[in-house]
């Protein structure tokens, strides 16, 4: 299902896992490998693609979500700010938002919009899942500098965020960001029976 405003998503049900991050940052990419399937999510090599948010259900209680990108000028403004003035009503509002993944490229970490993303999570005890991705494009040594780095930034402000490396490309990091994500969808559900 794939819809242009939050108040047209599945009722607030259920378990439902959100991707967000900047344009381009490998969001629908992730999707797909954490899916295993090569074109679930719909991904480009022009910034912007995912326009509309788009829900893939996993079954009648669980879902995941490929939000549209955030930070990318030439989108129309429009629907920028749209969008920006609806991903915090989201996160404040959504019941059934049991985690939030944020993708963040390793080359580009802590941009102001994902500081304000982290700073929103924390604030409203929204889990999150940092994924550092394509760190194909960097050595080790610099991969694992930039997580210390983004796990220096989130020990301040919340003990609901984690980090990883991970690269969409290699398949790097899948099962330690599936594992969390499956404990979002899948203990919550024992902890809060619906
Ligand atoms: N090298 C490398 N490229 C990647 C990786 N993940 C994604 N990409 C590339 O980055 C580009 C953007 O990927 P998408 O998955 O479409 O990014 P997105 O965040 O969904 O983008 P929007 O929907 O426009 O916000 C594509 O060309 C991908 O092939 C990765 O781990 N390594
Ligand atoms: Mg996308």
């Amino acid at each position: 299902m794939s819809v242009p405003r939050c108040s047209l998503l599945p009722s607030d049900e259920g378990y439902e896992v959100a991707f967000a991050g900047r344009s381009n940052s490998g969001k629908s990419s992730a999707l797909n490998v954490l899916c295993g399937q090569k074109n679930l999510a719909r991904t480009s090599r022009t910034p912007g693609r995912t326009q509309h948010l788009v829900v893939f259900n996993l079954d009648s209680q669980r879902r995941l979500m490929d939000l549209p990108g955030f930070g990318y000028a030439k989108v129309a403004k429009s629907l920028r700010s749209h969008w920006e003035q609806e991903l915090p009503d989201y996160l404040e509002t959504r019941k059934s938002l049991a985690g939030l993944v944020m993708l963040m490229d390793v080359r580009h970490p802590l941009k102001p919009q994902e500081e304000v993303l982290i700073e929103w999570c924390s604030s409203c005890d929204v889990s999150m899942l940092i994924l550092i991705n394509k760190s194909d494009k960097v050595s080790r040594g610099e991969g694992l500098n930039v997580l210390s780095k983004v796990n220096r930034r989130i020990s301040e402000s919340s003990d609901v965020i984690s980090a990883q490396l991970f690269s969409a490309t290699k398949h790097q990091g899948i099962e330690s960001a599936w594992c969390t994500i499956e404990e979002w969808l899948f203990s919550s559900a024992e902890n809060n029976p619906s």
